[in-house]
């Protein structure tokens, strides 16, 4: 079966083994109804019919399922499996992702990408802020709900380089449907470059002009650009947000023109979220903000 990742592939693999059996069984049970249907009565039959009902109505079923019962215990441990070669902790909010790597130098946090290292398996460890949120990568594996309070861990291999794409796969309010992430497939050293440029703090000129916009409208109380003393816990981590392929938890392309509109028309662009918007942004105070924005990489 299709699919970037060895979890997906056994699902897969399962999923169309049931399809084959559910329909070679329906092929059996309709051949039999029609046969005995022509059958003509004789004194033998009740008998018979009876060895019928047991050996094909109870034993093969309760043997049949029981083995699939297994196959599916043994294929959910290894999914649900308590480590692997790299830890990820996510966080579901509304309506986006808070993401940490867990590195032996210390945590590395981001949002709403989600990077892995071709051939290795990645641990996550999920939770939620709010309310139930469940983690889907399709193209990898899963699904996991994500729940407040509680840890579920999940683990995927990839095999295929690419960009996979994830998203929320429990209904948890306003913008659900617009909860996505990117899941970026990239060779183990392209990956180890990555992280450890996500954990350098962003270089930011103390008298930088966009930054100051940034301070002036407050952005700082709610997001945290790493190595500046914005640090506001609510909303994602943006010290390297211009690295990210998609702006807005897997929605646009990361490019200025969306950038700005993120800003002014935010609401538009991604309705219902707990960010304000800023409509009376314009002209080269808008575009200095938006520079700045774009040089977080
Ligand atoms: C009240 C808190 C709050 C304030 C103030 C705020 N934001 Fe946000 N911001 C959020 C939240 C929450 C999200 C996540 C929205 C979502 O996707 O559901 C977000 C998302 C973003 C994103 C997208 C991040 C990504 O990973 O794609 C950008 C960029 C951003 N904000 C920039 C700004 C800027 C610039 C300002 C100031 C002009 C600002 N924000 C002010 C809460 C806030
Ligand atoms: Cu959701």
């Amino acid at each position: 079966m299709a699919g970037a990742g060895e979890e997906a592939a056994a699902i897969g693999d399962l999923f169309l083994i049931l399809m084959v059996g559910a329909a070679v069984i329906w092929s059996l049970v309709v051949g039999a109804a029609v046969y005995a249907h022509r059958r003509r009565a004789h004194p033998g039959l009740e008998r018979e019919a009876r060895l019928f009902v047991i050996w094909g109505g109870v034993v093969f079923p309760v043997l049949l399922i029981g083995a699939l019962l297994v196959w599916g215990l043994f294929l959910l441990k290894g999914i649900t499996a308590d480590e692997g070669d790299l830890t990820v902790r996510v966080d579901g909010e509304r309506w986006w992702w808070r993401v940490t790597y867990e590195t032996p130098t210390g945590d590395v946090v981001t949002a709403n990408e989600i990077r892995l290292p071709q051939g290795r398996t990645a641990l996550f460890r999920l939770t939620a802020d709010d309310v139930i949120h469940a983690f889907w990568v399709p193209a990898l594996g899963g699904k996991m709900d994500m729940v407040p309070g509680r840890e579920t861990t999940l683990a995927l291999t990839p095999k295929k380089l690419g960009n996979w794409g994830g998203l929320c796969a429990e209904f948890c309010g306003g913008a659900h449907a617009l909860m996505r992430f990117d899941a970026v497939v990239m060779a183990p050293d392209a990956f180890e470059t990555w992280l450890a440029r996500e954990a350098e703090t962003a270089q930011v000129a103390a008298d930088d002009p966009g930054f100051q916009v940034f301070l002036d409208e407050g952005c700082g109380a709610c997001h945290t650009i790493r190595g500046t003393q914005a640090a506001g816990p609510v909303g994602p981590d943006l010290t390297h947000l211009a690295g990210r392929e998609k702006l807005g938890a897997g929605l646009y392309e990361m490019t200025p023109e969306h950038m700005a509109r993120w800003i002014t028309d935010t609401h538009a662009m991604k309705p219902d979220i707990d960010m304000p918007p800023y409509p009376h942004l314009s002209g080269p105070r808008l575009d200095t903000l938006v520079d700045f924005l774009m040089r977080l990489e």
